[in-house]
């Protein structure tokens, strides 16, 4: 294969890509007249040596081709379905690799909590670890749009990948986006993500997983993905981008954000646009759910438009865990993934031996069949003895955002919609209220965003109420420092003529004797009650932390949206103040910041003055203060 021309020419480089190149594929590439980008393809397919080159113009005919290829190579196994099939990753590849995944920064400079690299060892080596990685198989390129089409929130990407799953999980989930390179080449602004699953097994597992590297180069625009298949690590345009795309809303003055967008219903029939950040485990997706439209269930950008919030879902497919999807706790998911018609990538499910999927939640037993592990069967053991789970519990769904029913009109506004509230919710068994709304954007940002925690999963009884910090719940997609990231926040809120109230909710404080006090469905009311505290339409009662609810406006509430009684008994005990524990939160939250070099000063004045309040509160009621003692505002 000859080598890719040094002379910067852009005949010069097609010259040698339609020698490199089936005639289809050169064809298509051909027609995107960006020098930067077919050179980077080439260098990649120099690199990586793939045997056939396969590129995507977003036809029907493409999107059948990967779908095809995908079960003729074993990447997806059929299911009773069409369009329904099942993808293992195996078993050492079945969520995101924090270890193996850096930020490339030139001379590897320490970010507080963020594992960076230096850039040139990080591409040497991944560069190195690529070469011939495709020799044998088919590079995809594909071309895709990370918002709506014609918008001024939308970034730009290509993939280049020998995984029929990982585009194929692509077409379902972005807005095929070649065209807009054909027509805004040369100087179309874009991110490139190099993807390979490396050699696979016989169960089509990637066989090199200690040589796993996910390197993201910031000044590049471009991130290398290698010998991994799970999606966190692979899909280019999701939590790849999402640090791309969290370092230039850095670097330019907008969000980027790991938010649901979702709208809730009021008075009148107004719809209130939320946004919602929750680390996994607590609540995210069923609260989007929970509310009456769905523009997003992931993720967003967020930019000021004229003064005003404006926000948009980039993706238009869900990834969720699968794992626990019920048909009484949620109905729209679960028909989706069991109507004939769908189209469903899950992964990492229980695939019976008569083509059904199944999964915890899923109606019926599970019977033998595939699942990551290898062959299943009920009580099937693993070497130590303990029992194998039929499905994984960061099993996952792949699907269209397009077949909710509650899908909210306005996903493909290129305008996005205003953001009129945020809400930030962890799982706190002992601290903090059901809903509680903040003083104002700054005093959100600081005490409910920038101090977001959740409680440690691995819930063993001695470390009940050991937290861990997830500021934004975007900790673990971070590219830039935590400090700098609430500065971001800080800074846009001071442009903003519009600001969104920010709330938080935790639908997991327990009572006494260890149990939830909340239902599931409760977090409806939340909601309601939100929306009703932007347009001012209830009061609240002003406590050291934030407003809360006035307790006969919940009463209402709860009876209007869901036919139940709230007893003041409870009302006492979700609402009260617990002040001890929140001296506590705010002693944990400037002792993470303390030791990050860049947080900005207002974040310890705003901490001070939540201590202060809390601490006088203290003095006059004691250690937990009954909602009934403080006065409406
Ligand atoms: C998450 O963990 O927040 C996800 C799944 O949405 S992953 O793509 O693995 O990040
Ligand atoms: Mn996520």
């Amino acid at each position: 294969m000859s080598r890719v021309p040094e002379v910067e020419d852009l005949n010069v480089l097609l010259n040698h890509l339609s020698r490199v190149l089936p005639p289809e594929a050169y064809a298509k590439l051909a027609k995107i007249r960006n020098y930067s980008l077919l050179k980077w393809i080439a260098e990649m397919i120099d690199v990586a040596r793939p045997s056939k080159v396969y590129v995507l113009a977003g036809s029907k005919e493409d999107f059948e081709y990967v779908a095809r290829v995908a079960i003729e190579r074993g990447e997806e196994l059929p299911t009773k379905y069409p369009r329904h099939t099942v993808h293992f990753d195996g078993p050492k590849d079945l969520a995101r690799d924090r270890k193996n995944t850096r930020i490339l920064i030139p001379g590897g400079s320490p970010v507080p909590m963020i594992n960076t690299y230096d850039r040139d060892s990080g591409l040497r080596e991944v560069l190195e670890l690529s070469k011939g990685i495709m020799s044998g198989k088919e590079m995809f390129i594909a071309f895709y749009c990370f918002g709506p089409k014609n918008s001024d929130f939308t970034l730009y990407a290509v993939q280049l990948t020998d995984s029929a799953y990982v585009v194929h999980s692509e077409n379902i989930l972005y807005r095929t986006c070649y065209d807009d390179f054909v027509k805004n080449a040369p100087n179309l602004e874009h991110a490139r993500f190099f993807h390979s699953a490396g050699e696979r097994d016989e169960n089509g597992w990637s066989k090199n997983t200690e040589n796993r590297r996910i390197y993201i180069d910031l000044e590049g625009n471009t991130v290398y993905s290698i010998n991994t298949q799970y999606a966190g690590n692979t899909v280019g345009l999701k939590k790849l981008m999402l640090r791309l795309c969290v370092y230039k809303g850095y670097k330019e003055g907008w969000l980027c954000e790991h938010m649901f967008i979702a709208g809730i219903k009021g008075p009148g029939d107004r719809i209130t646009y939320f946004t919602g950040a929750f680390p996994a485990g607590c609540g995210k997706t069923s609260t989007a759910f929970a509310a009456d439209t769905v523009v997003g269930d992931d993720l967003a950008i967020i930019k000021n438009v004229d003064g005003i919030p404006r926000g948009v879902n980039p993706e238009v497919g869900m990834f969720g865990i699968i794992d626990g999807v019920n048909p009484t706790d949620d109905p729209e998911i679960y028909e989706i993934l069991t109507s004939p018609e769908t189209e469903v990538i899950f992964s990492n499910v229980l695939l019976t031996d008569d083509h059904e999927v199944w999964w915890r939640g899923k109606v019926g037993e599970p019977k033998p069949g595939l699942n990551y592990a290898g062959r299943w069967w009920p009580g099937k053991k693993d070497e130590k003895g303990s029992e194998i789970l039929p499905s994984h519990p960061n099993a996952r769904f792949t699907t269209s955002i397009r077949y909710l029913k509650k899908l909210d009109p306005r996903i493909d506004d290129p305008e996005g919609v205003p953001i009129h509230a945020m809400v930030f919710g962890g799982r706190d068994p002992i601290t903090m209220p059901p809903v509680l709304e903040a003083f104002d954007w700054v005093h959100g940002v600081v005490t409910m965003g920038a101090s977001l925690e959740s409680e440690k999963t691995a819930a063993i009884l001695e470390r009940v109420g050991e937290m861990e910090f997830n500021p934004f719940a975007i900790l673990d997609f971070l590219s830039i420092s935590p400090g700098k990231y609430v500065d971001l926040h800080l800074r846009f809120g001071e442009k903003l003529s519009i600001k969104p109230k920010i709330f938080s909710v935790n639908y997991f404080l327990k009572d006494e004797s260890g149990r939830f006090i909340a239902d599931k469905v409760d977090k409806k009311v939340w909601l309601k009650w939100m929306e009703l505290r932007v347009h001012g339409d209830v009061d609240s009662i002003e406590t050291p932390v934030g407003y809360i609810p006035i307790y006969q406006d919940l009463v209402k509430l709860f009876n209007m949206y869901l036919g139940k009684d709230y007893s003041e008994e409870r009302y006492s005990k979700e609402f009260a103040i617990r002040v001890d524990n929140l001296i506590r939160k705010v002693e944990r939250v400037w002792k993470i910041y303390s030791d990050i070099p860049d947080s900005p000063p207002e974040l310890f004045e705003v901490l001070r003055d939540q201590k202060r309040r809390l601490e006088e509160a203290r003095a006059i009621y004691g250690s937990v203060v009954s909602p009934f003692k403080l006065s409406k505002r």
